[in-house]
C-alpha cells in the first residue's frame, strides 16, 4: 500500500474506532471509546490552534480514562458496564458533590458521553446539509441542544466563538479525507447509527444507575 497514503489521516477510521468500542452483547470496551475519543481530537486540532482549550480538556479526560485501564484494578475498567459496577460497589464515585474522587471514571466518562451527543447531532447535520450549509451553525445548533445544558456562561461563550472559526463545508469534507462529499456523505449515514447506539446504551445505563448529573 502507498505508504504516505497509509499515514493520511481520515474521519472514517476514527469513527469505525467508535463502532468497534461495542461488543457482541452490547458492552462498551473502554480501550475502543477512549481511542474513539483521541482520534477525534487529532482530527480537531487539525482544524486549528483555536480549539486547544477544547483538546487541553479532552486530552485530560482520555489521559485519566487510560490511567484508570493501566492501573492496579485496570481490568475492571474494561467496559463501561464493569467500570459502573465497580465503582459504585466500592464507593469510588463523588454522587452529589465533588470531594474524594474526583477523577472517577464514572464522572469522567459522563463528560464524554455528553459530548458524543454534540458529535452525533453535529455529524447528522453535516449528513443532511446542502452545499451552502454553514458548519459554524451546524455546530453551534448541535451544541446548544447538547453540551451547553453543562457548561457554564464563560465556556458557552468561548466555545461559539471558537466554532466561527470553523471551516466551510467543502473545506471541512476535505479535511475529514474520506473521499468525494457523496462519499462522505454515504459514511456518514453508515457511522451515524452505530454512534447513536454507543450514546444510547450508555444513556440508559447511567440512567438506571442515577449517574446522569455526577458533579
Ligand atoms: C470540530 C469543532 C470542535 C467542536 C467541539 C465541540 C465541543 C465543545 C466543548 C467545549 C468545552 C471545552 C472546555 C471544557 C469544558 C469542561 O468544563 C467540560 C466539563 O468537564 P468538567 O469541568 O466537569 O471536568 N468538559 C466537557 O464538556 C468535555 C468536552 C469534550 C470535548 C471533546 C470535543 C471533541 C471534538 C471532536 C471534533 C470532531
Amino acid at each position: 500500500a502507498d505508504v504516505v497514503e497509509d499515514q493520511k489521516f481520515s474521519l472514517k477510521e476514527v469513527l469505525d474506532t467508535f463502532q468497534s468500542c461495542l461488543t457482541d452483547n452490547k458492552e462498551i470496551l473502554i480501550d475502543q471509546y477512549v481511542a474513539g475519543w483521541r482520534g477525534l481530537v487529532r482530527f480537531m486540532n487539525s482544524l486549528g490552534t483555536i480549539f486547544s482549550f477544547i483538546s487541553k480538556d479532552a486530552v485530560g479526560k482520555i489521559q485519566i480514562m487510560a490511567n484508570h485501564r493501566k492501573g492496579g484494578h485496570g481490568e475492571q475498567y474494561e467496559t463501561v458496564q464493569s467500570m459502573v459496577k465497580y465503582e459504585l460497589a466500592h464507593g469510588l464515585v463523588d454522587l452529589t458533590k465533588r470531594a474524594d474522587h474526583p477523577e472517577s471514571g464514572c464522572r469522567t466518562t459522563l463528560r464524554l458521553h455528553r459530548a458524543l451527543r454534540w458529535l452525533e447531532l453535529f455529524l447528522e447535520r453535516l449528513r443532511t446539509s446542502g452545499e451552502d450549509g454553514k458548519t459554524s451553525a451546524m455546530c453551534a445548533e448541535a451544541y446548544n441542544e447538547s453540551l451547553a445544558h453543562h457548561h457554564s456562561w464563560i465556556i458557552r461563550k468561548a466555545s461559539l466563538m471558537a466554532f466561527c472559526a470553523l471551516p466551510g463545508r467543502a473545506t471541512f469534507f476535505e479535511v475529514m479525507n474520506v473521499g468525494t462529499p457523496d462519499q462522505v456523505v454515504t459514511m456518514l449515514g453508515e457511522a451515524l447509527p452505530l454512534i447513536a447506539e454507543v450514546y444510547q446504551i450508555t444513556e440508559e445505563l447511567y440512567a438506571k444507575n442515577n449517574l446522569l448529573d455526577l458533579p
